[in-house]
């Protein structure tokens, strides 16, 4: 049977991560895979994480299966700081992933069941998992180019365009915040319009929030989600917690469910469960319940906080260097979260690594996270070298 099938390619960001391990040059910045590095280049496992985990260490008197919704107290732990202290509980429901991946699969397989014809929009360039994930759950994704790259520029007449195009019942797929892989974000008058389109045709927002954190803070960035959450009568929330608790391996995420409807809420939140099931059965354990003692202790909860903020400034502070080290990258300052995404050939981005160990995606994105203020020097002559700037 295995003779049927046919090779495929590895995932080009993830290759990153070993090519640049293989790289025995002495100088090298690694812009490729979205982790978060700290000073030193590393990605350490956060204070609050490790005393956490000390905890369950000591305190876990048993690893008996929790069920396929996984840890609840950490599902709902999660809710406030999603949603705002003062969400309706009653409106939402929710579920432990294997991390964010885990909800976008359990998302789209819920609307597979739910709505079959459904369309998924998806505004590019995006995560290159998204349409993959949709598609594998038999959606058919519609994708449009929403920003323009040469000109760092969303083209909001595009997203307009394509919520005129949707038809009732369709999906909207959204980043929360922290846009992956441009950085560029909807401002507070666009998430507005994009909400009065969604409820005026009846439109369905799947809220893809990876980054909460990471681009101006906790609540800043739950801001739009809760905004679309308000204007709409239904919504899905995929959720991951592997980059603010810099959990990544472990697996943490949750799909929550959003409606205005308690009896059909119910009702969606069991199909969440049996969908889990057939799908990975229960999630891991350990990384939500990390999460969860966090969250249960105001101390580490403070910790993780306090941690967060500094990652978050030392992103913010490597966007402004870089932004500040060339006239053609002033833009790169005014992005958020981890990623900024130039305009420029596979070449070219081949050429950045081979020539001068510049490590970024073949598409030209770049993680900010990965370098340090004095690379900036170094990625702008590259940059120039190669025809960039
Ligand atoms: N969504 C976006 C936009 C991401 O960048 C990622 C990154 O991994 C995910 C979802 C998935 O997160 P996780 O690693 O928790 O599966
Ligand atoms: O975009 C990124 O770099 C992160 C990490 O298959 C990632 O979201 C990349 C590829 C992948 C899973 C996670």
């Amino acid at each position: 049977m295995f003779e049927k099938l046919t090779a495929q390619p590895a995932d080009s960001l993830l290759a990153l991560i070993k090519a640049f391990q293989a790289d025995p040059r002495g100088y090298k910045v690694d812009l490729g895979v979205g982790i978060y590095r700290d000073e030193q280049g590393r990605t350490p496992v956060m204070r609050a994480v490790k005393l956490a985990e000390k905890q369950l260490l000591e305190t876990q008197d048993s690893k008996r299966y929790l069920g396929p919704e996984g840890d609840l107290n950490f599902v709902n732990l999660m809710k406030p700081i999603i949603f705002g202290a003062n969400h309706d509980a009653g409106n939402v429901v929710g579920i432990q992933t294997p991390g964010g991946s885990g909800a976008l699969r359990l998302g789209a397989e819920l609307i597979a069941s739910a709505a079959p014809g459904a369309k998924v929009w998806l505004g590019t360039p995006s995560w290159p998992n998204h349409a993959p994930i949709f598609e594998s759950a038999r959606l058919t994704v519609k994708d449009y180019r929403f920003v323009d790259l040469a000109k760092q520029q969303i083209d909001f007449d595009r997203v307009l365009e394509a919520l005129d195009a949707a038809q009732a019942g369709d999906v909207i797929l959204l980043h929360g915040c922290c846009h992956n892989p441009t950085g560029i974000d909807f401002d507070i008058d666009q998430w507005k319009q994009i909400a009065a389109k969604l409820v005026e045709r009846k439109l369905l927002p799947f809220i893809d929030l990876a980054y909460q954190g990471l681009g101006d803070g906790l609540e800043a960035d739950a801001e739009p989600t809760r905004l679309i959450l308000e204007a709409v009568d239904e919504a899905l929330v995929a959720y991951s917690c592997d980059k603010n608790f810099g959990l990544y391996r472990e697996r943490v995420g949750a799909l929550y469910l959003v409606s205005r409807n308690a009896d059909q809420l119910k009702i969606a939140d069991g199909n969440m469960a049996s969908l889990a099931r057939v799908n990975w059965s229960m999630p891991p354990d350990h990384g939500a319940a990390t999460v969860r003692v966090i969250l249960e202790s105001a101390e580490l909860t403070q910790i993780w906080k306090q941690e967060l903020v500094e990652m978050c400034a030392r992103v913010n502070g490597n966007r402004a260097a870089l932004a500040s080290a060339h006239p053609e990258l002033g833009f790169i300052a005014n992005q958020r979260g981890l990623f900024s995404n130039l305009a420029m050939s596979k070449e070219t981005a081949v050429a950045l690594r081979q020539k001068h160990g510049i490590y970024m995606a073949d598409s030209g994105r770049m993680n900010l996270a990965g370098m340090q203020p004095s690379d900036a020097g170094a990625i702008v002559k590259a940059l120039s070298a190669e025809g960039t700037l």
